[in-house]
Protein backbone atom coordinates (compact mmCIF):
# COMPACT_ATOMS: atom_id res chain seq x y z
CA UNK A 1 0.00 0.00 0.00
CA UNK A 2 1.02 3.50 -1.01
CA UNK A 3 0.13 6.54 1.04
CA UNK A 4 -0.46 10.05 0.64
CA UNK A 5 -0.40 11.82 4.41
CA UNK A 6 -1.84 15.27 4.27
CA UNK A 7 -1.64 18.01 6.99
CA UNK A 8 -3.62 20.21 8.54
CA UNK A 9 -6.71 21.41 6.69
CA UNK A 10 -8.14 23.79 8.54
CA UNK A 11 -11.22 24.82 6.16
CA UNK A 12 -8.52 25.06 2.71
CA UNK A 13 -11.09 23.37 0.74
CA UNK A 14 -10.09 24.58 -2.36
CA UNK A 15 -6.31 23.88 -1.82
CA UNK A 16 -7.50 20.26 -0.67
CA UNK A 17 -8.76 19.58 -4.08
CA UNK A 18 -5.50 21.29 -5.81
CA UNK A 19 -3.30 18.98 -3.31
CA UNK A 20 -5.49 15.70 -4.41
CA UNK A 21 -5.43 16.34 -8.38
CA UNK A 22 -1.82 17.29 -7.79
CA UNK A 23 -1.13 13.82 -6.09
CA UNK A 24 -2.90 12.21 -9.16
CA UNK A 25 -6.13 11.57 -7.51
CA UNK A 26 -9.62 11.50 -9.99
CA UNK A 27 -12.86 12.70 -9.15
CA UNK A 28 -15.80 10.52 -10.02
CA UNK A 29 -19.26 11.89 -8.45
CA UNK A 30 -18.46 12.55 -5.26
CA UNK A 31 -15.75 10.91 -4.91
CA UNK A 32 -11.93 10.53 -5.29
CA UNK A 33 -9.73 7.27 -6.26
CA UNK A 34 -6.24 7.03 -7.41
CA UNK A 35 -5.66 4.57 -10.11
CA UNK A 36 -2.75 2.65 -8.38
CA UNK A 37 -5.29 2.85 -5.50
CA UNK A 38 -2.94 4.80 -2.78
CA UNK A 39 -4.06 6.21 0.52
CA UNK A 40 -5.36 9.32 1.52
CA UNK A 41 -4.20 9.70 5.23
CA UNK A 42 -5.32 13.06 7.29
CA UNK A 43 -3.42 14.31 9.97
CA UNK A 44 -6.42 16.36 11.74
CA UNK A 45 -7.60 19.64 12.01
CA UNK A 46 -10.07 19.69 8.96
CA UNK A 47 -11.57 22.91 10.27
CA UNK A 48 -11.62 26.84 11.87
CA UNK A 49 -10.21 29.77 10.50
CA UNK A 50 -10.13 28.85 6.89
CA UNK A 51 -13.29 29.71 4.18
CA UNK A 52 -14.68 26.59 3.92
CA UNK A 53 -14.84 24.40 7.43
CA UNK A 54 -17.83 22.55 6.59
CA UNK A 55 -17.39 21.72 3.35
CA UNK A 56 -13.82 19.81 4.18
CA UNK A 57 -15.78 18.15 7.06
CA UNK A 58 -18.29 16.93 4.15
CA UNK A 59 -15.59 15.73 1.56
CA UNK A 60 -13.05 14.03 4.52
CA UNK A 61 -16.23 11.91 5.94
CA UNK A 62 -17.34 11.10 2.56
CA UNK A 63 -13.95 9.46 1.79
CA UNK A 64 -13.40 8.14 5.24
CA UNK A 65 -16.59 6.57 5.97
CA UNK A 66 -18.51 5.90 2.84
CA UNK A 67 -15.59 5.47 0.17
CA UNK A 68 -13.27 3.58 2.82
CA UNK A 69 -9.47 5.09 1.24
CA UNK A 70 -8.74 7.82 3.60
CA UNK A 71 -8.19 7.60 7.00
CA UNK A 72 -8.42 10.27 9.82
CA UNK A 73 -6.87 10.91 13.16
CA UNK A 74 -8.72 14.00 15.21
CA UNK A 75 -5.94 17.07 15.81
CA UNK A 76 -6.93 19.51 19.19
CA UNK A 77 -9.51 21.50 16.90
CA UNK A 78 -11.96 18.58 15.95
CA UNK A 79 -11.88 17.48 19.79
CA UNK A 80 -12.62 21.03 20.36
CA UNK A 81 -15.55 21.01 17.74
CA UNK A 82 -17.01 17.69 18.78
CA UNK A 83 -17.09 18.94 21.88
CA UNK A 84 -19.63 21.79 20.96
CA UNK A 85 -21.53 19.46 19.07
CA UNK A 86 -22.03 17.12 21.64
CA UNK A 87 -23.81 20.47 23.32
CA UNK A 88 -20.64 21.17 25.73
CA UNK A 89 -19.65 24.57 27.15
CA UNK A 90 -16.67 25.27 24.50
CA UNK A 91 -14.96 28.40 24.01
CA UNK A 92 -16.03 29.40 20.42
CA UNK A 93 -11.97 31.18 20.31
CA UNK A 94 -8.74 30.37 17.86
CA UNK A 95 -10.60 29.40 14.88
CA UNK A 96 -13.85 27.56 16.49
CA UNK A 97 -15.91 30.71 15.89
CA UNK A 98 -15.63 30.65 11.62
CA UNK A 99 -16.92 27.15 12.06
CA UNK A 100 -19.29 28.00 14.01
CA UNK A 101 -20.62 30.53 11.82
CA UNK A 102 -20.64 28.57 8.67
CA UNK A 103 -22.72 25.67 10.59
CA UNK A 104 -24.86 28.48 11.34
CA UNK A 105 -25.67 29.52 8.12
CA UNK A 106 -27.38 26.14 7.11
CA UNK A 107 -30.60 24.94 7.46
CA UNK A 108 -31.81 22.92 10.39
CA UNK A 109 -31.80 19.50 8.39
CA UNK A 110 -28.21 20.63 7.08
CA UNK A 111 -27.01 21.62 10.70
CA UNK A 112 -28.23 17.70 11.95
CA UNK A 113 -26.06 15.84 8.75
CA UNK A 114 -22.80 17.75 9.01
CA UNK A 115 -23.36 17.28 13.14
CA UNK A 116 -23.59 13.51 12.68
CA UNK A 117 -21.09 13.38 10.02
CA UNK A 118 -18.65 14.76 12.39
CA UNK A 119 -19.18 12.96 15.56
CA UNK A 120 -19.36 9.87 13.40
CA UNK A 121 -16.25 10.59 12.08
CA UNK A 122 -14.72 11.61 15.22
CA UNK A 123 -15.87 8.84 17.20
CA UNK A 124 -14.39 5.89 14.57
CA UNK A 125 -11.04 7.82 14.67
CA UNK A 126 -7.64 5.90 16.28
CA UNK A 127 -6.06 8.31 18.79
CA UNK A 128 -3.48 8.06 15.92
CA UNK A 129 -2.50 5.44 12.99
CA UNK A 130 -0.13 2.49 12.68
CA UNK A 131 0.31 1.71 9.27
CA UNK A 132 2.77 -1.01 9.39
CA UNK A 133 2.76 -1.62 5.09
CA UNK A 134 4.98 1.77 5.00
CA UNK A 135 6.66 2.02 8.68
CA UNK A 136 4.89 4.59 9.70
CA UNK A 137 2.46 6.10 12.83
CA UNK A 138 0.43 9.46 11.94
CA UNK A 139 -0.44 11.12 14.76
CA UNK A 140 -1.87 14.84 14.94
CA UNK A 141 0.66 16.49 17.50
CA UNK A 142 3.23 13.78 17.12
CA UNK A 143 4.23 10.91 19.80
CA UNK A 144 6.97 9.66 21.59
CA UNK A 145 8.08 6.45 20.78
CA UNK A 146 7.52 5.08 24.48
CA UNK A 147 3.65 5.63 23.78
CA UNK A 148 3.52 3.82 20.82
CA UNK A 149 0.18 1.25 21.63
CA UNK A 150 -0.70 3.17 24.44
CA UNK A 151 -4.37 4.51 24.12
CA UNK A 152 -4.65 6.43 27.78
CA UNK A 153 -5.17 9.72 28.71
CA UNK A 154 -1.47 10.74 28.90
CA UNK A 155 -1.46 9.85 24.95
CA UNK A 156 -4.54 11.49 24.04
CA UNK A 157 -3.22 14.73 25.57
CA UNK A 158 0.15 14.27 23.63
CA UNK A 159 -1.32 13.48 20.24
CA UNK A 160 -3.84 16.13 20.25
CA UNK A 161 -1.45 18.57 21.85
CA UNK A 162 1.78 17.42 21.73
CA UNK A 163 4.58 17.45 24.27
CA UNK A 164 3.31 20.57 26.54
CA UNK A 165 4.55 20.64 30.04
CA UNK A 166 1.84 22.57 31.56
CA UNK A 167 4.27 26.29 31.22
CA UNK A 168 3.41 28.76 29.30
CA UNK A 169 6.07 31.54 27.46
CA UNK A 170 5.64 35.33 28.49
CA UNK A 171 3.17 35.59 25.46
CA UNK A 172 0.70 32.69 26.34
CA UNK A 173 1.51 30.22 24.24
CA UNK A 174 2.20 26.88 26.04
CA UNK A 175 5.71 25.71 26.70
CA UNK A 176 6.34 22.34 23.94
CA UNK A 177 8.80 19.58 24.22
CA UNK A 178 10.97 19.01 21.14
CA UNK A 179 10.09 15.19 21.35
CA UNK A 180 11.37 14.26 17.93
CA UNK A 181 14.60 15.41 18.98
CA UNK A 182 14.78 12.53 21.57
CA UNK A 183 12.97 9.64 18.77
CA UNK A 184 15.19 7.02 17.65
CA UNK A 185 12.36 4.87 16.31
CA UNK A 186 12.61 2.84 13.27
CA UNK A 187 9.13 3.75 12.44
CA UNK A 188 8.34 7.32 10.48
CA UNK A 189 6.23 9.66 12.74
CA UNK A 190 4.12 11.83 10.60
CA UNK A 191 2.35 14.65 12.08
CA UNK A 192 1.12 18.84 12.07
CA UNK A 193 0.00 20.76 14.46
CA UNK A 194 2.63 23.38 14.32
CA UNK A 195 3.06 24.92 11.29
CA UNK A 196 6.47 25.02 9.44
CA UNK A 197 7.23 27.18 6.70
CA UNK A 198 8.88 23.95 5.24
CA UNK A 199 8.43 20.06 5.88
CA UNK A 200 11.00 19.43 8.83
CA UNK A 201 12.68 16.50 9.00
CA UNK A 202 14.22 15.43 12.27
CA UNK A 203 15.45 11.85 13.08
CA UNK A 204 12.67 9.75 11.50
CA UNK A 205 9.75 12.12 12.36
CA UNK A 206 8.49 14.90 9.81
CA UNK A 207 5.84 17.67 10.33
CA UNK A 208 3.67 18.24 7.36
CA UNK A 209 1.19 20.57 8.73
CA UNK A 210 2.95 24.26 5.93
CA UNK A 211 0.53 26.43 7.74
CA UNK A 212 -1.92 26.35 4.58
CA UNK A 213 -4.56 28.61 6.45
CA UNK A 214 -1.54 31.32 7.20
CA UNK A 215 -0.90 31.60 3.65
CA UNK A 216 2.32 29.19 3.14
CA UNK A 217 1.63 25.93 1.28
CA UNK A 218 -0.76 22.38 1.72
CA UNK A 219 1.30 19.80 1.81
CA UNK A 220 1.12 15.35 1.98
CA UNK A 221 3.93 13.62 2.60
CA UNK A 222 3.94 10.20 0.08
CA UNK A 223 5.08 6.79 1.53
CA UNK A 224 7.00 4.51 0.57
CA UNK A 225 8.30 7.10 -1.36
CA UNK A 226 9.29 9.40 1.25
CA UNK A 227 8.40 12.67 -0.89
CA UNK A 228 6.92 15.81 -0.20
CA UNK A 229 4.29 16.86 -2.47
CA UNK A 230 2.67 20.77 -2.04
CA UNK A 231 0.38 22.74 -3.75
CA UNK A 232 0.16 27.06 -2.88
CA UNK A 233 -2.31 28.77 -0.59
CA UNK A 234 -4.92 30.96 -1.61
CA UNK A 235 -4.93 32.58 1.69
CA UNK A 236 -2.89 35.71 2.46
CA UNK A 237 0.77 34.82 3.96
CA UNK A 238 0.99 35.79 7.75
CA UNK A 239 4.55 35.30 8.67
CA UNK A 240 4.31 35.65 12.01
CA UNK A 241 2.40 32.58 12.79
CA UNK A 242 5.51 30.51 11.88
CA UNK A 243 8.19 29.36 13.94
CA UNK A 244 11.77 28.14 13.20
CA UNK A 245 11.76 25.17 15.49
CA UNK A 246 9.30 23.28 17.44
CA UNK A 247 8.15 26.47 19.28
MN1 LIG B 1 -3.51 21.28 15.81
Amino acid sequence: MKVDIIGDIHGCYDELINLLEKLGYKKSSYSYHHPENRQIVFVGDLTDRGPHSIKTIELVYHLVMKQKNARYVPGNHCNKLYRYFLGNNVKAIHGLETTIAEYKKLTRKEQMEIKTQFIELYEQANLYEMIPEVNAVVAHAGIREDLIGRYDKKVKTFVLYGDISGEKHPDGRPVRRDWAQGYHGEKWIVYGHTPVKEARFVNKTVNVDLGCVYGNQLAAYQLPEEKIISVPSLQPFQANKFTLSHE
